[in-house]
């Protein structure tokens, strides 16, 4: 099928869907500038996300793991979203069902207007305090040395590493969004990492329209019902 053919298919779906529920990764976020994970440019000092995105990791290096974040809030401190953050929120503005469920921690999304935004990885502009669990939002944070919560704990990025559970009540709010959505939508994602990466078949499993936006294939392509290839910032202002 042509794109165009492929395009006008997906809008068809989408403008008639009641429950439309979106789902992005860090593909979203590439045409503002931020890196993407397993893409060119992902990796920081030769580390990979894999090596620095563990309690392990932090437990051992507390250090070179807050290094990590500092340089990514300096990258993610000059940026914008991009048309596609800004077509969904659009997309909510209009007020039919809508839930927008992301792994990104980079906040674009809420930059761009997004109002219910389902932050399965957490948000890098968070920290949180193992010792007392106190959540804050900093945006501007000190880490010309380590930072210590009040309580005298070492914080830490308000974000879920892996083999850390997700937050259970966002966690619970997606799954019931998949279960009852009629199109998903998944744009930006290399859908490898679980729960995420199945979060596309569980809901195609219970009667969604699945439709992926991404210039790669991924493993969900032969499994979805339509597959867009594309850059997100073009194709979702075509699609929206
Ligand atoms: C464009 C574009 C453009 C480019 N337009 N698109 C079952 C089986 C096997 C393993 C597991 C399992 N269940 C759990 C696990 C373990 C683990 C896991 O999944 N491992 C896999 C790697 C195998 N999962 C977990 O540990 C999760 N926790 C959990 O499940 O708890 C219970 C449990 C634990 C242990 C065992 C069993 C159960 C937690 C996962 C947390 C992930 N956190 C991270 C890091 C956060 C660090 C940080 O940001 O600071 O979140 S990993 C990293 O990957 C980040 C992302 O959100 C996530 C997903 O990446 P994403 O968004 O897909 O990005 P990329 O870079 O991979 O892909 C970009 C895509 O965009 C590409 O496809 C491009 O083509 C595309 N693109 N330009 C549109 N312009
Ligand atoms: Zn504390």
């Amino acid at each position: 099928m042509e794109d165009a053919k492929r395009i006008a298919g997906a809008r068809e779906r989408i403008f008639a869907s009641a429950k439309l529920l979106v789902l992005t990764g860090a593909g979203i976020s590439a045409e503002s500038g931020v890196p993407t994970f397993r893409g060119s440019g992902g990796l920081w000092k030769n580390f990979r996300a894999e090596d620095l995105a563990t309690p392990e990791a932090f437990e051992r290096d507390p250090a070179l793991v807050w290094e990590w974040y500092g340089w990514r809030r300096e990258v993610l401190g000059g940026l914008s979203p991009n048309p596609a953050h800004f077509a969904l929120a659009d997309m909510e503005r209009r007020g039919r069902g809508f839930t927008l469920v992301t792994q990104n921690v980079d906040g674009l999304h809420a930059l761009a207007g997004s109002v219910n935004i389902l932050e399965l990885h957490g948000n890098i502009w968070r920290t949180r305090c193992p010792g007392c669990g106190v959540v804050a939002l900093e945006r501007e944070l000190d880490l010309s040395s380590l930072p210590y919560c009040g309580c005298g704990a070492l914080l830490r990025p308000d974000i879920v590493w892996f083999g850390e559970a997700l937050p259970e009540d966002i966690l619970r709010g997606a799954l019931m969004a998949l279960d009852s959505a009629d199109v998903m939508l998944v744009v930006g994602t290399s859908a490898v990492v679980e729960p995420a990466a199945s979060m596309a078949l569980r809901a195609r499993a219970s009667g969604a329209y699945v439709i992926e936006v991404n210039p790669e294939e991924t493993p969900l392509t032969g499994a979805v019902d339509l597959s867009i290839r594309g850059m997100a910032g073009e194709l979702l202002s075509r699609l929206l």
